[in-house]
């Protein structure tokens, strides 16, 4: 195999990081951003599919990455302007099926990170399903990815 095509795979074994399933619960395409070196938070989204017949719930998400990682939405505020705001009884994925964490609605917001991002990285997260339970995935840090990259 010639090496230009081998460093195309790594890359894209990087960005385009395996779907993880676990029991009926599918995440894919997971990312995780933040706004340049010196920012102290991040964000990250993710599609979540639900193949039962029962709603499920993400009530929280878990990483070491940060000091606190909290469930986030935007909305618009009293001043019309979009602010995010903390969701405490996590994000509903109904069943059979999907719901999209994205940039400008719901993701994950990291505060505190122990140490900066880099394009090319990853960040291990736990995600805690009321029904499914935990499940442990790793997210490709992407810095490039436009806002409107997702495909669905
Ligand atoms: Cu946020």
């Amino acid at each position: 195999m010639s090496m230009i095509k081998k460093i195309l795979m790594a890359a894209t074994a990087i960005l385009f990081a395996a779907p993880v399933i676990a029991g009926d619960i599918e995440i894919h395409d997971a990312y995780a951003r933040s706004s340049g070196k010196m920012a102290k938070a991040g964000a990250v989204f993710m599609m979540i599919h639900n193949h039962t017949d029962t709603e499920d719930r993400l009530l929280e998400a878990r990483s070491d990455a940060a000091k606190m990682v909290q469930l986030h939405t935007h909305s618009m505020g009293d001043d019309g302007v979009m602010k995010m705001r903390h969701v405490h009884g996590g994000f509903a994925i109904p069943e059979h099926g999907m719901r999209g964490l994205k940039r400008g609605g719901d993701h994950l917001m990291f505060m505190g990170l122990v140490a900066p991002w880099k394009h090319g990285g990853t960040i291990e997260l736990t995600l805690v399903f009321e029904n499914a339970g935990e499940i442990m995935i790793e997210v490709p840090i992407d810095l490039e990815r436009k806002a409107m990259a997702h495909s669905h």
